[in-house]
């Protein structure tokens, strides 16, 4: 039996090979990423701190569009077997440059799973029912065509069906599942209808690109680098125009926290076309782009606040300080360097990021009882600290790379009110529970701070601490 994870690592494998057989300047964005990881690796002994260097290496993430529930709950089976559960609920119907997606991360959940091969994909769900983009004709239009195609074949859906039962697959079962799924994910040489792909074009190029054609495609596989700066600034150097800036989170002298991530627009592919006059013609599409990433440490409920506060504070002064004033970047680094925690240690004493704790091996052998805090745990030297890696997303990066690859803004109806979506909304459409992030970092770290406690026989700390 192949199990899931080597079903998953091979998956990634695969697919990674198909994209850059296809889309050339990911094979260069790997190369560069490559270099300098290992440049990273050789100057840094701490390099492996967040993610051993083969994890690294081989780690992506992709995206995939979907039109409706059923393809969701379908992509979700090939997910599973994959050992990918939906993670965190993203709505990016409502930033500036809003489309019509509501979105979750299929990622592998538990540590150890992680660590053998973090593969994940960004899946967005178009909301057709949103009448601030789509009135009821043309609703009702979108949701027959995506009716009548098949994403995923027949065959494909029940050798995922067997692998979730049965906790793998034979190697000839495991074959033609990973051929199968890889194709489907394939840019489809399908003729695209001109006149109904332009009509969805209008409202949204996200709604084109998910309800225009009869197939899904990954739309761009994401490697992740350790110096994000550097890889930016060197694919520059190869004549590869990145988007104006580095999103999330600035480069400062403090912990690296959450996630980093640039992108290269979309290029020209050549697609055929079949016109209103039914002849087939060659024209071009711009639907697959380029994007890389740096991962930095999880953040509890209180940290991700402080550093949404501190986001929006940042657009505030970029706003009020005008054209020709410093850069992003520049004004949060700033704001960073008064307002977030400028160590790893105070990261973890003040609650803000998640880690997990063992016992010190130099903890203090003097004294009776450690102290009832976590902060006088590490101030006095009884634990060590070890960061969990930030495994998801972010929304409003999410929205920057989408926004990124969009030739035009679209048209929205602001006046309208939206369909509302949550979690729950889409656990009731996926048919699986969507996985809270910020449980997952949470049940991680109290489980160990529970283990080190007892091991320190940390009375009054255990009673305390929530574990959470
Ligand atoms: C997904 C964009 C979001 C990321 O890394 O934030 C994403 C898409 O364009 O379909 O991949
Ligand atoms: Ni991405």
């Amino acid at each position: 039996m192949i199990p899931l994870w080597r079903l998953r690592a091979a998956f990634a494998r695969r697919l990674s090979g198909m994209y850059g057989a296809e889309v050339p300047a990911y094979t260069t964005l790997l190369e560069v990423a490559g270099e300098v990881n290992d440049e990273v690796a050789r100057r840094d002994p701490d390099a492996g701190r967040l993610g051993a260097l083969a994890r690294v290496t081989a780690e992506r993430h992709g995206a995939i569009r979907v039109g409706s529930p059923r393809e969701l709950r379908q992509a979700a089976q090939i997910f599973a077997a994959l050992g990918m559960h939906p993670v965190g609920f993203y709505d990016l119907r409502d930033a500036a440059g809003a489309v019509p997606v509501v979105s979750t991360a299929f990622r592998p959940v538990e540590p150890e799973e992680l660590a053998r091969n973090p593969f994940r994909v960004f899946t967005s769900l178009l909301t057709t029912a949103d009448r601030r983009f789509f009135d009821a004709s043309l609703q009702a239009r979108l949701e027959a065509f995506l009716d009548r195609r098949t994403l995923f074949p027949p065959e494909l859906l029940t050798l995922a069906e067997r692998a979730e039962r049965e906790r793998g697959l034979l190697p000839d079962q495991a074959e033609r599942f990973l051929t199968r799924a890889v194709a489907a994910f394939e840019l489809s040489p399908e003729p695209v209808d001109r006149a109904w792909y332009t009509e969805l074009a209008r409202i949204s190029a996200v709604a084109a690109d998910i309800g225009g054609v009869t197939s899904t495609h990954i739309n761009h596989l994401t490697p992740r680098v350790l110096d994000i700066d550097a890889l930016y600034r060197r694919m520059a150097d190869r004549g590869i125009t990145m988007i104006d800036e580095i999103q999330g989170p600035p480069r400062w002298d403090g912990p690296e926290i959450l996630l980093r991530q640039t992108s290269f627009r979309a290029l020209d592919e050549a697609r055929t076309f079949r016109e209103p006059d039914g002849s087939l013609t060659t024209g071009a599409l711009r639907v697959r782009f380029g994007e890389v990433e740096a991962r930095g440490i999880a953040l509890s409920r209180a940290g991700r606040a402080r550093y949404d506060a501190l986001s929006t504070e940042t657009d505030r002064r970029l706003a009020a300080s005008g054209p020709g004033g410093p850069t992003r970047q520049e004004v949060a680094r700033a704001l960073w360097e008064a307002g977030f925690p400028r160590s790893e240690h105070r990261l973890a004493a003040e609650g803000l990021g998640c880690f997990t704790y063992e016992p010190a091996p130099a903890r203090p052998r003097d004294r009776r009882r450690p102290p009832a805090d976590l902060a006088g745990l590490l101030d006095q030297g009884w634990l060590t600290a070890h960061p969990i890696v930030y495994e998801d997303f972010l929304p409003r990066s999410a929205a920057g790379i989408f926004r990124s690859n969009l030739a035009e803004q679209g048209t929205r109806d602001t006046a309208r009110t939206g369909t509302p979506y949550d979690e729950h909304r889409l656990s009731e459409a996926i048919g699986r529970p969507v996985h809270d992030p910020f449980e997952i970092y949470a049940a991680q770290q109290g489980a160990s701070l529970r283990h080190a406690l007892e091991a320190l026989g940390a009375d009054d700390a255990l009673r305390t601490l929530r574990p959470s």
